[in-house]
């Protein structure tokens, strides 16, 4: 299986960590944002939305990171990250959802405005922007902050898809100054996911690059996946 991502994508970075985890074989290539390859229409074609990350399985090509973690889940027998079924599937899914309609896009704001506007030369942060996104964030931060009171891991039958996913949206939590200070179980429980070793093998620096773990490795997929004459 090959997964077009950029590492600075928090919404890469979901299934960069399943995968890791689960210990799947990928071919990483690389779609850099920073120079609108998403917008070209050989990436076009296999995700017409242009952005990552994409899951590209034996011709078949799966966007949304929510359901690339859950196809990737389902591909390895024994996988305690997805239960079978029943409730402790709906109640990790039940967060999942959470994540991708509320919690990814309130952190998203800081995101957008704190780091990727700079990066880009798009500006500079929008007041009126951020005082939004922190009432979201308070909203939802508070969900899961309270939820966490008495258990480690979100779904509390261990580590989940569900903490890779949300923790994902934190990845540039920091640097884009999510305010986050007040959340002390939120805070824990992130810690316990950045202690995991797939989460220290996805690293990025801020270019973008891996810098450890096997997606730093050169990623000799890319211009022989997408883009030949790159
Ligand atoms: N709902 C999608 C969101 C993917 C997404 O927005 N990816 C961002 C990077 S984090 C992207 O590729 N943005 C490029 C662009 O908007 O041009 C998912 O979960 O996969």
């Amino acid at each position: 299986m090959r997964l077009y991502h950029y590492p600075f994508s928090s919404n890469s970075r979901r299934a960069a960590l399943v995968a890791v985890h689960l210990g799947v074989t990928l071919e990483w290539v690389t779609i850099d944002l920073t120079k609108g390859e998403q917008r070209r229409p050989e990436f076009l074609h296999i995700n017409p939305n242009g952005v990552v990350p994409v899951l590209e399985d034996e011709g078949f090509f799966l966007t949304e990171s929510h359901a690339i973690i859950q196809y990737l889940a389902s591909k390895v027998t024994g996988q305690t990250l997805y239960p079978a079924g029943g409730r402790a599937r709906a109640d990790v899914d039940r967060w999942l959802f959470w994540n991708a309609q509320h919690f990814q896009p309130a952190v998203g704001v800081f995101v957008w405005e704190n780091l990727v506007k700079p990066m880009m030369g798009l500006g500079s942060a929008d007041p009126a922007k951020l005082q939004e996104g922190a009432g979201r964030v308070e909203r939802y931060a508070s969900v899961l902050d309270a939820h966490l009171a008495d258990r480690r891991w979100i779904a509390g039958i261990g580590l989940t898809l569900a903490d890779l996913a949300v923790a994902a949206s934190l990845s540039t939590a920091a640097p884009a100054n999510v305010p986050l200070t007040q959340y002390r179980n939120l805070r824990a429980w992130f810690a316990s996911v950045q202690a995991l070793e797939c989460w220290k093998k996805t690293a990025f620096d801020f270019r973008g690059r891996n810098t450890v773990g096997p997606l730093a490795a050169p990623q000799t997929g890319r211009a022989a996946a997408l883009f030949p004459a790159a």
